[in-house]
């Protein structure tokens, strides 16, 4: 994370009204290529509703299925909202989204999944032999990842906690024979402070940590003194649990609510914004309409000022998608062209860093994404 998004998560940690009910609904380029901002003015004072349509430009659409006209969407261009900002917050909070898009990562990074796990959804067994685990690794990083994740517990909805020697035993052997020879980071996929303790000795320098420091009171400050990178990730309740009819308010506001509120709680364990990286975790205790409403609006949340990591691979959303269009019943791992589909809106929405089981494909998704949106102006 650069100096200055480490400065906007201070200050946003320290409380910023992110709140505010009327809500960011889309950052990208409009059809000249200058970055465009579309609001929903729920909740606006009418004077300041009526400050913001006259700096609106065209055209003012209704958005689908929405009859009120309090509702309709409203277009900004990036100068009329700093016009604006000083004097109203929505404005304030709509142009700090576009300066937050404006800072897009110019390139996006690929996590490569190795589960060394019997159960992970889609490969689960495949990996479980520290030899071949080893070697598939290598093959992630030959295909293009920045990054390994090795985990040895399965977060899929439904599973039941590792106990940590089980966790250790799968994963250890594998971070030990990788580290020396892996020539990206590598990082330790769990929830429990002592098999990152593990981990990190063994050579791995990054956690990821899906409960974000709730299943284990140990873990912020063991990643502040290693000071070590960090993703943590918004999930409801447990992996048991999470998809017993997951219920939000509003989702993407909720969601922000919770990294905030973590985010706060690592940085005073000792964590440093620079170290910092949050994930709205896609499939931890979403519906796919959930799933969606987030990834359509990922941009708000680089409003929190750190990096976005984001998993959205062969994940049960795309199989959803594909079932209601006849074809039910396919394989995980199958789920590729969704896969690549769903990475390509990460790049648009600003993401930082994409976890992909297949890495070739979905390195060549995100270059393409990429290369799609770099010509956007702010
Ligand atoms: N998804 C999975 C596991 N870990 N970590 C982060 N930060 N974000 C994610 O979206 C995420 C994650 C689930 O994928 P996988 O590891 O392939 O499956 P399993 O949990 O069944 O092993």
């Amino acid at each position: 994370m650069e100096g200055r998004e480490g400065e906007d998560l201070r200050e946003l940690c320290g409380g910023l009204a992110l709140s505010l009910a009327p809500r960011v609904i889309a950052v990208g380029p409009g059809p000249d290529g200058r970055v465009r901002a579309a609001l929903r003015p729920v909740g606006l004072a009418p004077d300041e509703r009526e400050a913001l349509a006259a700096a609106a430009v065209g055209p003012v659409g209704a958005a689908p299925g929405r009859r009120d006209p309090a509702e309709r969407e409203l277009v900004f261009e990036r100068s009329g909202l700093e016009r604006l900002a000083p004097e109203w917050p929505a404005a304030a909070l709509l142009s700090r989204a576009v300066r937050a898009w404006a800072r897009r990562p110019s390139s996006v990074r690929i996590a490569g999944v190795l589960n060394v796990t019997p159960d992970s959804f889609s490969d689960g067994g495949r990996w479980l032999d520290p030899a071949r685990a080893v070697e598939h690794a290598l093959e992630l990083v030959a295909e293009g990842a920045d990054l390994v994740d090795v985990g040895g517990e399965s977060t899929r909805p439904g599973a039941a906690p590792v106990p940590a020697d089980e966790e250790l035993r799968r994963v250890l052997p594998v971070i030990e024979a990788l580290a020396p020879r892996l020539s990206v980071p590598l990082c330790v996929d769990t929830s429990k402070a002592e098999v990152a303790a593990a981990a990190l000795d063994a050579g791995a320098t990054q956690v990821n940590d899906v409960s974000a420091g709730r299943a284990d009171p140990r873990m912020l400050p063991l990643v502040a003194e290693h000071g070590c990178d960090y993703v943590l990730m918004h999930m409801l309740q447990s992996p048991l649990s999470m998809q017993h009819d997951p219920c939000y308010e509003e989702v993407v506001t909720d969601v922000l609510a919770f990294l905030r509120e973590r985010a706060a709680a690592a940085l005073s364990s000792g964590i440093v914004p620079e170290r910092l990286m949050i994930d709205p975790g896609i499939g931890f205790g979403k519906t796919l309409e959930h799933n969606l409403e987030l990834l359509r609006r990922l941009c708000e949340l680089r409003s929190l000022g750190a990096p976005l990591f984001v998993g959205v691979s062969r994940k049960a959303f795309i199989g959803r998608i594909n079932a209601a269009a006849g074809r039910a019943g396919e394989a995980p791992a199958e789920r590729i062209g969704g896969s690549a589909a769903a990475v390509a809106a990460c790049v648009q929405g600003g993401a930082a860093m994409l976890r992909v089981h297949d890495v070739a494909v979905m390195a060549e998704a995100a270059r393409v994404a990429q290369a799609l949106w770099t010509h956007v102006q702010d």
